[in-house]
Formats: C-alpha cells, structure tokens, sequence
C-alpha cells in the first residue's frame, strides 16, 4: 500500500503544473491548496478537480467526504491503467500518513463534481468543502482552469 502511494504520488508529481495560485487554508491538521476544477464545456455534467492535501499533524488524516455547494455530489475517484485501460475507481476514503501528503492530480486521485447548479468556466471559483475524520470540515476555494497537459478526459466517463 505504502509503495503504491508512492508511485502515485510520483506519477502525481509529474503532472504537477506550476505557478497555481495560492488559494489553500489550513488548520493545525490539514493544510489544503492547489484546489483547481478543470475546464469542461458547458454541456458536460461531470467536472474533475484537484487539490495538494497535506497532512501536518503527527497523527494519519482520513478524509471521509467532500461536498460543493455547487454541485449535486462530490466523488474522490481513483484513475488506474488496468490491461492497458484507463479506468477509475471510487474511493470511499483517503488516509494521508503522518506529516506527508497526497497530491490529487490528472492521471491519479482525483474528485469528480457531478451536476454543476451554476455553469462555470476558466477563472470562475467556487468552494469545495473536506471533511477528515476527527476534524472540523475545511471549506476552501477552487479555481476554475484549462487543463493544459492531454492527459485522458474525464468526460468520457460513465456514472
Ligand atoms: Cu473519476
């Protein structure tokens, strides 16, 4: 499991784009950032977004649900190569060890936003709120932005 994180969290990193803007939020446990929601056109129902959650605390963070007063529901998927297939799976959960963190990124974790109430586009923000286990939920603010890599698109996906 420990080396799985591992090589995604390196896949994670080589997706990792630059020069994202500051929007983060942290607690004494939780430090949130990089939350963007990637570019969809209007007429798609699902929109993926992505976040750094870190975990400061000495102690293993789980998070349980995420919610956006924007969108109907909120999923944490998991993208994996499976015989040459992209696929993604749900996750119920996600547990960041002690002092490290998760990078949801294309190609990895990642959340899926269905049924957005108000249409956005590039440079529109809206609020994702996490929640972990024993913590106060953290609402943050995510960005709306291209996805400028051509890593697989989530459109294609079937709910
Ligand atoms: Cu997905």
């Amino acid at each position: 499991m420990r080396k799985t994180n591992q090589r995604l969290l390196s896949i994670a990193l080589s997706f990792f784009l630059l020069g994202f803007s500051a929007l983060s939020f942290s607690n004494e446990n939780i430090n949130i950032s990089d939350v963007w929601i990637s570019e969809a056109p209007p007429t798609v129902s699902i929109m993926a977004a992505y976040a750094r959650l870190e975990n400061t605390s000495k102690e293993k963070q789980t998070l349980v649900s995420i919610s956006s007063t924007n969108f109907s529901n909120v999923e944490l998927h998991l993208s994996k190569i499976v015989d040459g297939m992209a696929r993604m799976e749900k996750q119920q959960t996600l547990t960041i060890p002690a002092n490290d963190f998760i990078e949801l990124s294309p190609g990895t974790y990642h959340l899926m936003l269905f049924n957005p109430k108000v249409p956005l586009k590039a440079g529109d923000t809206t609020t994702i709120t996490f929640t972990f286990a024993d913590v106060v939920s953290t609402t943050v603010e995510a960005i709306v932005k291209k996805r400028n890599n051509n890593s697989h698109e989530h459109h294609h996906h079937n709910h």
